[in-house]
């Protein structure tokens, strides 16, 4: 029999600062890789930006008043590390501290548990030029000192803290795919900046123990549970690569200080495994965090790749079903589409059950509680007259998600919360404005006087009666 959602569940949704806020050069703010990576030809969909994003800047109060009339318990938000710290570090920008002193006061007030990231991927762009942000030792330190001011700033308001948001996607991108800042396609160096990230990660956590030392926190991580394409052992070999080297190499490490042996052989066959110093191990094994953050949308399903087979290949950005290419590393692994499973129109797999898959691994592998800090369907809403989006997709795929979050309650797991991507729909880092998220439209046609207006979705009133009902909707 199915048990119930706890009653202290954080229903929440969640948002990160570049891809709302916009004021991207107001009040002091510095700028970040993304700020400088947008102004390049090519690099995103349409030219698309977050200068101005969804405004929530400016209509912090008015996106707040919506949360509390849905019924929010928790809002997951980031922040802009250069905003508060415009250089990376040194002098603390005050005008910027006072958007979020107000942010959070805002979500207090209402009831509203805030959620905050440290880290999703807006490095400031001062240390990327200084030093090349996580590929040098350096910012072990500086990101260091950054969380321990929003520590002694905010540990006695905010009890739940994200440190890196998906540093595993984020990474990928940006030396495996050059999709994101840096831009490159550099394994070496990929593995070298994973192993800082993973040092600062461990840095932050062991800060927090001393400010803040009744809160909880822990990395988000894009969790994409391995399935093999069929039953011969060639495909069973591949699904154990990728498990291996997409999702063991992050949560072995964040939670036990340790990296899978067999991935690590093969990269130091291949001279491309970082270097590790001593006391390195020691230090990320110091430091297990108190949960994982879980960002789940989708499985993915592999088979058998050759020495000569197809390498990594970038994802659909269009939103024009079926475009996506098989992707994946000679010798280990590609993906190939899953027969079994419906996709959304950027060929995302939609698979429940593979929510379910992840959160019983969480649990009974790394023995932690899990707070779902992202999940969601991206697709084309359309704004119909008298100010509706029927957005009924969006409803069957969070009510068939949160089925399979009580089906691993069920199963044993300590689920946290769910917060669903995202508040409003928001800038897709690669897919632009027209792929949306949210429980509110966000009007962005700019022949309308009343652009950037917030409508109400049907999945938003429908999300209310969830909460309402603890879950029982
Ligand atoms: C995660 C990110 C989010 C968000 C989400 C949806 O990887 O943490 O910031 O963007 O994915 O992805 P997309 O916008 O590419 O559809």
């Amino acid at each position: 029999s199915l048990k119930p959602f706890p009653d202290n569940f954080l229903w929440g949704a969640a948002s990160a600062a570049y891809q709302v806020e916009g004021a991207f050069d107001t009040d002091g703010k510095g700028l970040s890789v993304w700020d400088v990576f947008v102004r390049e030809p090519g690099r995103t969909f349409e030219g698309s930006n977050g200068d101005v994003a969804v405004d929530h800047y400016h209509r912090m109060e008015e996106d707040v008043a919506l949360m509390a009339e849905m019924g929010l318990t928790a809002y997951r938000f980031s922040v802009s590390w250069p905003r508060v710290l415009p250089q990376g570090r040194g002098q603390a920008n005050e005008a910027g501290l006072a958007f979020y002193d107000r942010l959070i006061d805002a979500l207090l007030a209402r009831g509203i548990e805030p959620v905050l990231t440290l880290y999703h991927w807006d490095m400031p762009q001062a240390l990327q030029d200084e030093y090349g942000g996580w590929e040098d030792r350096r910012v072990i330190d500086d990101f260091g000192d950054y969380c321990a001011l929003l520590f002694r700033r905010y540990g006695d308001r905010v009890k739940t803290w994200v440190s890196l948001n998906e540093q595993n996607y984020n990474l990928s991108n940006a030396y495996l795919l050059a999709t994101h800042p840096p831009a490159l396609a550099d394994r070496k160096r990929f593995y070298a900046a994973n192993h800082i990230a993973f040092l600062a990660n461990a840095r932050a956590i062991m800060l927090f123990r001393q400010l803040v030392p009744d809160g909880r926190i822990g990395p988000s991580f894009a969790y994409s549970p391995a399935y093999p394409a069929s039953c011969a052992p060639a495909d069973l070999l591949a699904f154990d690569n990728a498990e291996e080297f997409t999702n063991h190499w992050w949560l072995d490490t964040y939670c036990y200080g340790r990296y899978p042996q067999v991935a690590l052989a093969w990269l130091r066959e291949q001279g491309e495994a970082p270097d590790i110093l001593p006391g390195d191990m020691a230090a990320l094994a110091a430091a297990k965090p108190d949960f994982i953050g879980l960002n789940y949308y989708y499985t993915l399903t592999y088979t058998d790749n050759p020495p000569d087979g197809v390498g990594l290949q970038r994802i659909n950005t269009t939103g024009q079903k079926g475009s996506t290419p098989s992707s994946g590393v000679p010798g280990l692994y590609r993906t190939t589409p899953n027969p079994q499973l419906e996709t959304s129109n950027w060929d995302w797999a939609i698979d429940p059950t593979g929510l379910r898959i992840a959160l019983r691994r969480l649990t009974s592998r790394y023995a932690l509680p899990v707070l779902i800090t992202e999940n969601g369907l991206g697709e084309f809403d359309r704004l119909e007259d008298g100010d509706q989006v029927h957005d009924v997709y969006r409803i069957d795929y969070l009510r068939r998600h949160l089925a399979a979050c009580q089906e691993a309650i069920s199963d044993g797991a300590a689920l946290l919360g769910f917060c669903a991507w995202s508040f409003t729909d928001i800038l897709s880092w690669l897919n632009g404005y027209q792929k949306r998220y949210g429980f509110v439209y966000i009007n962005r046609d700019e022949t309308d006087a009343r652009d950037l207006r917030r409508v109400r979705k049907d999945s938003f009133f429908w999300y209310q009666r969830v909460i309402a009902s603890g879950g029982r909707e």
